[in-house]
């Protein structure tokens, strides 16, 4: 499965490495065939190489449009090299065979990132270099494609290796790579046009995505992972420069990114917000004057999960909360800046990341979700649903105190970040107690009291935190039986979507044990 290599094509929009490849390829006698840009670079390099215009008897046209979209090009990249037909074919019109091909396409992913204009997105878009490369991966028995300059060492290695020659094995390697690299192209352009129609989310079949990072592990150590960038434009995991600390991990990314969401659910203008984070769970959140008393409120919650976890702040990270934050071993910090005294104050901690976005996710940007299902793909718009949208419904016969509603719309906002069945419960602007993950309502409820009661004991408190507190569902109680168990706990006002059968006892039971009730008509199920 050996193919000598007599003849390549190369054609690339960027030149790194290229006079090198271009010089050892002609050392080994490998005649070359150029278009305008590439010809010229290796002929001021002294390489010998033939125009490509000269193989079509086609001046490159229209802009360069059209400069390689030829049978003498295709023929000689498709021919089946051991097919009668396919040899009659090349004699009979002169087509000579192409053995490797080396294209990197027009750089169109770059020209948006710079916020070029339409036309010069467009003019970016590749024609000839994809068709190229398909037809070059397709004859892969005979011919090798290489789109990654990365690759240019190993091709080089092989022919040294081989006399000369490539391989079947580099070969479909090369063509699988190829495919993936057209296949991402086309992803990038179908997104670009998605944003200039104003199609909020981009189509599923061209996700697309760039591998920013091959992880050493995924969830478990025996699990593959990688970290892929999509063109999506939000802050977050995706954009953060990390300041210091060990690589992120998968589960850290998961996380973090879990964190930021949830802490970027509080304005900055507003007040200073923090969320913890662990197993993508709040284990704590709070709102206050300052990230150090919001980070201070929000450890109270549950500081024996805060342990290890993730640290996600709403605003500029200071030296008074970063001195608060190292206190206790966390795995990340991350924030929309920090300040140069927090940074340093951070450095002392070697293994604790620190990372910087540059800015907050919006919490009601559409976008989409994807989950694999087996054999297929699960995808939905993302949770935008924000509580300070919401037509919020009274359903009980007392109305919550202006105070009791600023936490329930607190409560309600978190409820969105903490994984179904969820309940959580909250004072003066800090979850004291979160129920995560249940598969019924009500042990999520009891658990919710019994970490409010823990807490407090941690804290030297008699009472449960859950005194005084209000709470919020992701779903509505189906029976009355949560609600009873948080107005039990201490609870005086309840949030939640409504919806049930049953809404009319639960509504009752709630006026019965005094209760205060209000129904967002919004479900925030999250799994
Ligand atoms: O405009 S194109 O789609 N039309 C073509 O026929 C064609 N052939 C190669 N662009 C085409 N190319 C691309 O030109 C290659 O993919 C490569 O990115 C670029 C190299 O141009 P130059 O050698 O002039 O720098």
């Amino acid at each position: 499965d050996l193919r000598r290599v007599t003849r390549a094509l190369i054609s690339v929009s960027d030149k790194t490495g290229l006079i090198e490849f271009a010089r050892a390829l002609s050392q080994r006698n490998i005649e070359l065939i150029s278009t305008g840009g590439t010809r010229k670079a290796i002929a001021d390099a002294g390489i010998p190489v033939r125009d490509v215009a000269d193989v079509t008897g086609f001046p490159e046209m229209m802009d360069g449009r059209v400069k390689t979209l030829h049978p003498k090009v295709h023929g000689g990249l498709l021919a089946i090299r051991e097919n009668p037909e396919h040899e009659a074919a090349m004699l009979a019109h002169g087509i000579a065979p192409i053995d490797l091909l080396i294209v990197n396409l027009y750089p169109f992913e770059a020209t948006v990132a710079k916020n070029a204009s339409y036309d010069d997105c467009i003019e970016n878009i590749d024609i000839g270099g994809p068709a190229m490369i398909r037809g070059a991966a397709k004859n892969h028995n005979d011919v090798a494609v290489v789109v990654d300059v990365a690759d240019y060492a190993l091709v080089l290695d092989t022919l040294a290796k081989q006399d000369g020659a490539t391989d079947l094995e580099l070969r479909k390697r090369l063509a699988q790579k190829a495919y993936a690299r057209t296949a991402a192209y086309d992803a990038a352009i179908s997104n670009w046009f998605a944003a200039e129609i104003g199609e909020d989310t981009p189509d599923y079949r061209a996700i697309g995505g760039v591998l920013a990072e091959k992880m050493r592990y995924g969830e478990n150590p025996h699990q593959s992972a990688g970290f892929y960038r999509t063109p999506e434009k939000r802050f977050g995991v995706s954009t953060a420069r990390q300041l210091q600390g060990k690589t992120l991990s998968y589960n850290n990314v998961n996380d973090t990114d879990a964190a930021f969401e949830c802490v970027a659910e509080f304005d900055p203008a507003r007040t200073a917000a923090v969320a913890i984070i662990k197993h993508a769970n709040p284990c704590g959140v709070a709102e206050g004057a300052s990230l150090r008393e919001a980070y201070e409120k929000a450890l109270r919650c549950d500081p024996v999960s805060a342990f290890g976890g993730i640290v996600a702040l709403n605003r500029k990270l200071d030296a008074e909360a970063a001195r608060e934050i190292v206190k206790i071993f966390t795995e990340v910090i991350i924030a929309p800046e920090a300040d140069d005294e927090a940074i340093a104050l951070i450095a002392a901690k070697k293994n604790l990341r620190l990372l910087v976005t540059g800015g907050l996710p919006d919490p009601r940007a559409k976008s989409l979700t994807l989950r694999t299902v087996s054999g297929g793909l699960l995808v939905q718009g993302r949770d935008n649903a924000v509580v300070d949208d919401m037509e919020l419904r009274v359903v009980t016969k007392r109305t919550p105190t202006p105070g009791e509603l600023v936490d329930l719309k607190f409560a309600f906002r978190i409820c969105k970040h903490v994984k179904s069945n969820a309940i959580v419960y909250v004072k003066d602007g800090a979850t004291v107690g979160i129920g995560a993950g249940q598969m019924s309502r009500v042990d999520s409820s009891r658990i919710a009291a019994w970490k409010a009661a823990e807490a407090a004991k941690a804290a030297g408190l008699s009472a449960s935190f859950a005194k005084g507190s209000v709470v919020a569902s992701d779903a509505f109680f189906p029976f009355a039986d949560g609600l009873l168990a948080a107005a039990e706990a201490g609870a005086t006002a309840v949030i939640q979507p409504g919806g049930s059968m049953r809404d009319d006892e639960v509504i009752k039971a709630a006026d019965e044990a005094g209760l205060a009730m209000v129904m967002t008509g919004h479900r925030h199920f999250r799994h």
